[in-house]
């Protein structure tokens, strides 16, 4: 039976597809959105409720189905009616001028006109258009026959699913590169990490893997990326004269297309285009491995022709390897300066990328253990734009003697003190945060800072010049510091070195919220600081309190209370402290704040989500705690109320998921006996 289909529908589906398609070039291939997200998904999701309605509305070319297509079991072969060539491949100056002359001589010209691009580090794909909506996408596989990808291909948002032309050709081929963003790259690789699954070695293996995913969902997760660079096979279409006016077309038809190319005519040209490219690609959102040169002219391409599989008329200049394999001699461990322990390995020195390189990181002990690294092996290094070189992966065993094997040290190689991994941190810290000389500048500078002992006029330079002449090991050393000392640093006169000793010493008369805050514990803000004081009176009573015991102050939940913990129990801290208190840094101390132990609420632990009507959230906070209870950030097992107001979100599912009791307003009120 044929749907019948209003006209408005039809007509509203239409200009929603339109719409959404146009924002889609907005955002993914101009980089100018002119919408919000949540503008986009109000128009998409019109769109789809409106194909939900009148399934015949669900066009191929339709936006919503970009993901619709339900997993495969293999690939089926697309033979490319216009096989797709290979590139030549010039490494230096003199083959780039070797391919200049071939060109001016198999023209018969002084000069040849070439059009020059970057050339991006993807997969070559062929995207055909019948009639203007994209029907078919496949993999370049070895340049004669690929792998049938269009469920996967028609997931990556900057290809467009119809051609935006006056005149659709019958059928046209665009060819093109998928790649992936490298601010992408990262999102996948940390996702990876998370899920304690293997991470990639670069982008152009993430993408490769997210197109042959099976399932397209799992290829719409990687956000994959297209370039477009020429076309094959054409019927009823009239291609450019030249190729730098194809791309102009491509990019008008909708399809992102490299924004740095440039006219070049003669070898000099060519080199100058490779050298400013080159330059500037670091700061490039995406890979790239070289550039290509291409004869502009379509008829001079023509007349050139091709040997074996690859052009005559086009060459790509490729760029220094930045990935070589080198022996790891060993594996070290660098703290820095927020005390992190990242192991650090030594290499056999190796040029990569245009330098000698030979330490490179590890990132963390789990990164060691996933990518199976162990002294002695023979490692891919890795260098990508100005990013920290990086071991990449093994590319052949060592002999793997137990003495390999990388551990991460249990004390710190800076100053000794009690190496700990939290639980939830991939990271390994040393727990030393006041004496430890690698966390020396940046503790002092947050000891300093406004809004902690607040002493005004020590910044980041004298901070290091008082560092890096060993005058100051830690915090106490600030007030043993005389006019003289100071006075005899680098651009420092008497008066300076009179204010700063004056502000110095002012500042030792503080309160315990700021004495905490400057202590610079791991994960404890200002308003956490606060809260301790409160809760406890004492700076005793906090160094003496077990991380259970720290958890019954407002907000504090296990890792808080954990990094606290771990701080005061750390033998060079607790000396640090006192030697703080020894030379006079003083507060007012109060008395604990005395939780009610009776009322509605007495020992419960309670969530706020959404927003009430009758109260703020600070009001609801103060009331539940007035009446005994503890409010904090997160739905687990050991809540007891959920107190939802409107539009609460994902706090309000979870509590329905683990089964905790939820009050809504009234009941709430009830409660606290209002
Ligand atoms: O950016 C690229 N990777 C790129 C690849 C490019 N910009 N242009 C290319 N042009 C061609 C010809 C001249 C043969 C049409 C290419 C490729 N080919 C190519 N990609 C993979 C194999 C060949």
């Amino acid at each position: 039976m044929v749907e019948r289909v209003p006209r408005e529908a039809q007509a509203r589906a239409a200009e929603l597809r339109r719409e959404i398609e146009r924002h889609n070039r907005l955002y993914y291939r101009d980089d100018a959105p002119e919408i919000s997200d949540a503008e986009y998904d109000r128009l998409f999701h019109e769109l789809a409720d409106l194909e939900a309605r009148h399934p015949s509305l669900r066009s191929a070319d339709s936006p919503t189905q970009r993901v619709g297509a339900a997993p495969g079991t293999q690939f089926a072969t697309v033979v490319h009616r216009v096989p797709m060539l290979s590139l030549a491949n010039a490494f230096d100056d003199a083959d780039v001028e070797a391919f200049d002359r071939r060109c001016r001589e198999g023209l018969e010209v002084e000069k040849v006109e070439y059009s020059c691009e970057p050339k991006f580090d993807g997969l070559a794909v062929s995207l055909a258009y019948e009639d203007g909506v994209l029907v078919q996408g496949a993999t370049r596989g070895d340049g004669a026959r690929g792998e049938d990808v269009t469920a996967n291909l028609r997931t990556v948002h900057s290809i467009p699913l119809r051609l935006e032309v006056r005149r659709a050709p019958k059928l046209l081929e665009v060819r093109g590169e998928v790649i992936m963003l490298r601010r992408d790259f990262e999102e996948v690789n940390r996702r990876a990490l998370e899920r304690g699954e293997r991470t990639f070695v670069n982008p152009r293996n993430a993408a490769a893997g997210g197109l042959r995913q099976l399932d397209p969902k799992l290829t719409a997760k990687r956000k994959l990326s297209f370039f477009a660079y020429g076309i094959g096979t054409a019927e009823g279409f009239e291609a450019p004269a030249t190729h730098a006016k194809l791309l102009d077309f491509l990019a008008e038809a909708g399809f992102p297309v490299a924004k740095n190319r440039r006219i070049a005519h003669g070898a000099a040209d060519l080199l100058a285009f490779y050298r400013e490219v080159g330059a500037g690609r670091a700061a490039l959102p995406y890979d790239i491995d070289g550039v290509v040169y291409k004869v502009n002219r379509s008829a001079e391409q023509e007349r050139l022709g091709f040997v074996s599989r690859a052009p005559r008329w086009a060459i790509a200049h490729k760029f220094p390897a930045e990935e070589a394999t080198t022996e790891l001699l060993d594996i070290g461990v660098q703290v820095g300066r927020t005390g992190a322990l990242t192991p650090v390995a030594r290499l056999k020195p190796v040029f990569v990328g245009g330098t000698t390189i030979e330490n490179a990181t590890l990132h963390n002990e789990d990164e060691v253990r996933r990518k199976d690294i162990w002294r002695r092996d023979t490692v891919i290094v890795r260098r990508a734009g100005d990013v920290i070189p990086e071991v990449a992966g093994v590319a052949k065993a060592g002999p793997r003697e137990p003495r390999d094997r990388f551990e991460m040290p249990a004390a710190c190689p800076e100053c000794g003190s009690a190496v700990v991994r939290l639980e939830d941190e991939a990271v390994a810290r040393c727990t030393g945060g006041l004496v430890c000389p690698a966390q020396r500048k940046q503790a002092l500078l947050h000891f300093a800072q406004r809004r902690a002992m607040d002493i005004e006029g020590l910044g980041d330079k004298l901070v290091d010049q008082l560092v890096e002449g060993g005058v100051v090991r830690t915090p106490a050393d600030l007030y043993r510091l005389g006019i003289a000392n100071l006075a005899a640093l680098e651009r420092m006169g008497g008066k300076s070195a009179a204010n700063l000793v004056a502000a110095i010493e002012k500042s030792k008369d503080t309160t315990l919220p700021r004495f905490l805050y400057a202590l610079g514990i791991r994960n404890v803000g200002e308003v956490t600081a606060r809260d301790l004081a409160r809760h406890f009176g004492t700076l005793d009573a906090i160094m003496e309190a077990s991380a259970e015991a720290l958890q019954e102050a407002p907000d504090v939940g296990p890792v808080v209370a954990e990094s606290i913990a771990t701080f005061m129990n750390e033998r060079h801290n607790r000396e640090g402290i006192e030697q703080l208190r020894a030379v006079g840094v003083h507060w007012a101390e109060g008395e604990p704040a005395r939780r009610a132990r009776a009322g509605p609420f007495a020992g419960k632990i309670v969530v706020l989500t959404g927003t009430l009507a009758g109260m703020t959230r600070d009001e609801a906070k103060e009331r539940i705690e007035a009446a005994g209870g503890k409010v904090t950030g997160s739905v687990s097992k050991k809540t007891d109320y959920v107190v939802a107001g409107a539009e609460a979100g994902s706090k309000l599912e979870r509590a329905q998921e683990l089964g905790v009791r939820v009050l809504d307003e009234e009941e709430f009120l009830k409660l606290l006996g209002a």
